[in-house]
């Protein structure tokens, strides 16, 4: 038996799934999750001692590579202070400065502890600026698990969602509707029938979730026109494209602008930190400025604000490392569709700079109904082997590869090599 499956076995009995989130588990692959030890630089170990290049990256927190220097030693500066206050400190000060004076769109900011309290919060804001109940979210699209957003797919429009969970009442999901990502129709038809009651359309800029499904040309830009017509405001999720397509994130490299944005993942580091922010007059409607509740024991963490103030300084000054990204995402990924074009495979490869999925489908993925053609028994058995020579992809055909600034041109060459050698 390996360590993982005997820490998998352990862990079965006190953990539920073995696991403390739900994709770790491996569910989709068949296979016992891998137990990591450890991680430098785009290099993962696990607990049987073998490595991988990694492709996860924590789910996109580690843009820099893992574990890096600079980021270690300002946590470790930080807690010598000591870990927790609950009190305000000048580190959160200064991350929403840093933040604020550099993100055109985003004048004010709150931090919390995740992407689901991001999004969850900026949901409440974004009801009790307009006074709306209802909101928009896209099939397919994940904005962690709050009640309101865990509602069913479906596979087309959808003006009041059905909850996707045990323990969600259809209360909690009645206010959700539920549109098709890149078609402005499907959002123009839930904006017209609803008849301006629509508070919020929120929207991950480039989906992610159901594998990466870039937007089509002009959904962007159309869902901004939609919104100023019904009076909703625009939520943009970036909570995997913030500060990953640029400082700016997808608001900045597809130029529009939001009313709102989340955050989380590179924002913290590693760290669990999420944010949202946005319009003063919306953001000065959060408690303790307004009448929209919202609070958070470890929200501003100073361990937390020193490790994504670090990454988001070393990110800010050297956006070189944007550049590198892009450059190396164009390596990977039209690599891999040259080599599907020369072997005649019919699948799909979707990408945005360093973000993107192979889907096992012969279907052009586009929207939520066609990344579920996909054939996941097939993407199951690449994921196979691929862990089992050397590389660390995400346990699912519907989530993403993200590369770092610590991968080279040597890892991707070798993946390539692999890609050639498994089709
Ligand atoms: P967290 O609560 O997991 O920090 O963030 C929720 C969230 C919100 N919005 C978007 C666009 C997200 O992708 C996420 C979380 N992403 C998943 C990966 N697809 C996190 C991995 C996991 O659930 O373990």
């Amino acid at each position: 038996m390996t360590r993982s499956e005997e820490l998998f076995q352990r862990a079965l009995k006190k953990i539920p799934g073995g696991v403390n989130s739900p994709v770790r588990a491996y569910g989709s692959i068949g296979e016992t999750p891998r137990f990591i030890q450890g991680a430098v630089g785009c290099k993962i170990f696990d607990v049987d001692g073998n490595e991988y290049t990694d492709y996860i990256d924590s789910w996109g927190p580690m843009i820099l590579g893992h574990n890096n220097q600079e980021i270690k030693e300002a946590m470790i500066r930080a807690s010598e202070n000591g870990l927790s206050f609950g009190c305000a400190t000048e580190r959160e000060v200064e991350m929403a400065e840093f933040i604020c004076d550099r993100i055109p769109h985003v004048e004010m900011i709150r931090m919390v502890n995740s992407g689901t309290e991001a999004v969850m919060s900026a949901i409440r804001a974004a009801r009790g600026f307009t006074g709306k109940p209802k909101i928009i979210k896209f099939a397919g699209c994940y904005h962690g698990h709050s009640d309101a957003l865990l509602v069913s797919a479906g596979s087309g429009v959808m003006t009041s969602g059905v909850p996707d969970s045990a323990g969600v009442t259809k209360g909690c999901t009645e206010d959700t509707m539920i549109a098709v990502y890149n078609d402005l129709n499907s959002v123009e038809e839930l904006l017209t029938e609803s008849k301006d009651q629509v508070a919020a359309v929120i929207v991950e800029p480039v989906a992610a979730n159901m594998g990466v499904v870039p937007p089509a040309d002009g959904f962007l830009e159309g869902l901004r026109r939609l919104c100023d017509q019904h009076g909703a405001l625009l939520i943009f999720d970036e909570v995997i494209t913030g500060f990953r397509l640029g400082f700016t994130g997808a608001a900045g490299f597809y130029h529009v602008t939001p009313d709102m944005v989340t955050y989380g993942k590179i924002i913290g580091a590693g760290m669990p930190v999420g944010a949202y922010g946005g319009r003063r007059e919306i953001m000065e409607m959060v408690s303790p400025a307004g009448p929209v509740y919202q609070a958070g024991t470890l929200s501003g963490n100073p361990i937390a604000m020193a490790a994504g103030l670090t990454q988001l300084k070393i990110l800010w000054e050297d956006q070189d490392i944007y550049t590198r990204l892009y450059q190396k995402g164009e390596m990977l990924f039209e690599g891999i569709r040259r080599i599907f074009q020369e072997k005649e495979i019919p699948y799909q490869v979707n990408y945005v700079a360093s973000l993107g999925s192979v889907f096992f489908t012969e279907t052009p993925v586009c929207d939520y109904v066609s990344a579920k053609t996909s054939d996941t028994k097939a993407f199951a058995q690449y994921f196979k082997y691929m862990l089992n020579h050397g590389v660390h992809l995400a346990p699912s055909q519907f989530e993403a590869m993200f590369l770092s600034d610590a991968h080279t041109e040597n890892e991707i060459k070798e993946l390539l090599e692999l890609v050639k050698s498994y089709f």
